[in-house]
């Protein structure tokens, strides 16, 4: 193995590889541009595939071919050839995922060609940075490890009521007081996080150029970064820094336990709608993908149906109960994010049949079936298979304290992405699916990685292979090796047993 060749379009593929070996073998790899050479022997190959290629590859797809005169790539978009990287680094020892120089003497890799393309588009994962917070490295390495299993959607909750974020330049305040708590909450130890303040209190913030690094970061790693700005409720943060955007405008603090709050913006007053425009507007201006996450989940009504705003609101719109008022409100809210050419999305009490075919549902409590049925695209993350915020054990002694609830690797697995007796002509809108962390008892990077790996192993596989090419016994046996590389890459992931 003395070097790449690449064609032009694959310089990053190129650098990332490249990048990959250097690091953990200290072996000097040099790049070059092909110049119509394709087949240059003992180099790697990064080549397009023929366009007229029977069974042409979809833009994720690649076709790997590993000789014993040299090893050659081959994809028809850059971001299948940089999985065509990750399964080649995957086919070398374990040692390949260090960040340190390994005095491993070879490094082999098995003869054989694969032809592989994922069956899902959207293989996503979420992190709630929000209830705890995690240091953009620690976002980071957290992207990176999901993208080290070609999971390619990473979305960020950045608000609740426990934390705002993200810095906004044109509202200071929530950064200054929305994004600091009390304490670490939830009746947990402060020694678990490092996330402190002199003073006691908990939090942090990510600033324009933190984000502006995380996006740099994901481009890196073909991932699109999904921001989450929560509406109208999940909001207790927000409405600390600006009281007067909630219905009586009383002074609060950002909660402190879990649950679901009081805390919702006020639908009657005109100024909340000029401060969510202008957090979105910041927002895209910071996050270039195509989808804004909006939220919408677990709003309870009883603010508003007290608040005489609302109440004359839902009047004026001729509005018949507080659930109208919140399609309404997210209705508006739709139409500012359309008109800035990206995509809403919503959790699944926040869809709305008068939401735009533009609108996105992801399904976590249902919804999903009809609102591909009725022409929405929709990700699919059911909480019996995508959250990974449950136990992982029946023994819960054994494990650290969760939210509650059990979800085995197996039942992972086995998660079958499309709803049960979808016709055919919706399969299509089912974009894929993704796991979901919140953290309101995950206060550190460590226990993060301990509830995501080897969990997100085994949604990785769901998202990619159809149900005929997953078998669990497979899937168990290749684990074995594969703790080997989440070991080399430092991810504390949890040793599979009882
Ligand atoms: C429900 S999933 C929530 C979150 C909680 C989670 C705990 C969703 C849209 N809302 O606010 O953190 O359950 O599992």
């Amino acid at each position: 193995m003395t070097g790449i060749v690449r064609e032009e379009e694959f310089a990053k593929a190129a650098e990332y590889l490249a990048r990959a070996i250097r690091l953990s073998t200290g072996l000097p790899t040099r790049i070059e541009a092909s110049g119509g050479r394709m087949n240059t022997p003992g180099m790697i190959t990064l080549a397009r595939q023929p366009c007229a290629a029977p069974g042409r590859l979809n833009a994720e797809g690649y076709v790997l071919e590993v000789k014993p005169g040299g090893i050659r790539a081959s994809a028809n978009h850059s971001a299948g050839m940089l999985h065509a990287v990750r399964t080649l680094l995957q086919l070398l020892p374990p040692e390949i995922f260090s960040s340190t120089v390994s005095t491993r003497g070879t490094w082999g890799v098995p003869c054989g060609t694969i032809r592989d393309e994922p069956r899902f588009r959207w293989r996503g994962f979420m992190l709630d940075v929000a209830r705890h917070f995690f240091t953009p490295e620690e976002a980071g390495k957290m992207l990176r490890s999901a993208a080290m299993h070609k999971i390619n959607r990473f979305h960020l909750h950045l608000t609740d009521d426990q934390g705002w974020r993200i810095e906004i330049k044109a509202y200071p305040r929530l950064a200054k007081v929305g994004a600091w708590r009390s304490g670490i909450g939830f009746r947990l130890d402060p020694r678990s996080s490092i996330a402190h303040r002199g003073d006691g209190s908990y939090g942090g913030c990510y600033s324009h150029d933190e984000i502006r690094e995380l996006v740099r970061l994901a481009a890196e790693e073909h991932v699109t970064l999904i921001p989450e700005i929560e509406m109208p409720g999940h909001a207790s943060a927000a409405l600390a820094a600006y009281p007067h955007l909630s219905c009586g405008g009383k002074a609060t603090e950002p909660e402190t336990d879990s649950g679901v709050f009081s805390g919702i913006f006020c639908a009657g007053n005109e100024e909340t709608f000029h401060f969510l425009e202008t957090v979105l507007a910041e927002v895209m201006s910071l996050f270039p993908g195509e989808y804004i996450h909006v939220g919408g989940d677990e709003v309870p009504k009883r603010n508003w149906r007290d608040c005489p705003k609302c109440q004359a609101r839902m009047k004026a719109e001729n509005l018949e109960d507080e659930e109208a008022l919140q399609a309404w409100f997210l209705n508006r809210i739709e139409r500012f994010i359309h008109s800035k050419g990206r995509r809403m999305i919503t959790w699944s009490e926040g869809f709305h049949p008068s939401l735009s075919k533009r609108t996105l549902l992801m399904d976590w409590i249902g919804g999903g079936r009809e609102a591909a049925l009725a022409g929405h695209e929709v990700i699919m993350c059911p909480v019996k298979h995508a959250y990974f915020d449950r136990y992982q054990s029946k023994n819960r002694a054994s494990e650290p304290r969760s939210i509650g609830g059990w979800l085995p690797i197996e039942r992972v697995y086995e998660f079958e992405v499309l709803p049960r007796d979808l016709p055919n002509s919706a399969k299509g809108r089912i974009l894929g699916g993704q796991a979901n962390l919140w953290t309101e008892y995950i206060p550190s990077l460590a226990q993060a990685e301990y509830m995501v790996f080897p969990r997100m192993c085994a949604m990785a596989e769901a998202l990619w292979s159809g149900a005929e090419a997953r078998d669990f016994g497979g899937f168990e046996r290749r684990l074995q090796p594969h703790l080997a590389r989440l070991k080399e890459a430092g991810i504390k992931y949890r040793a599979p047993s009882s």
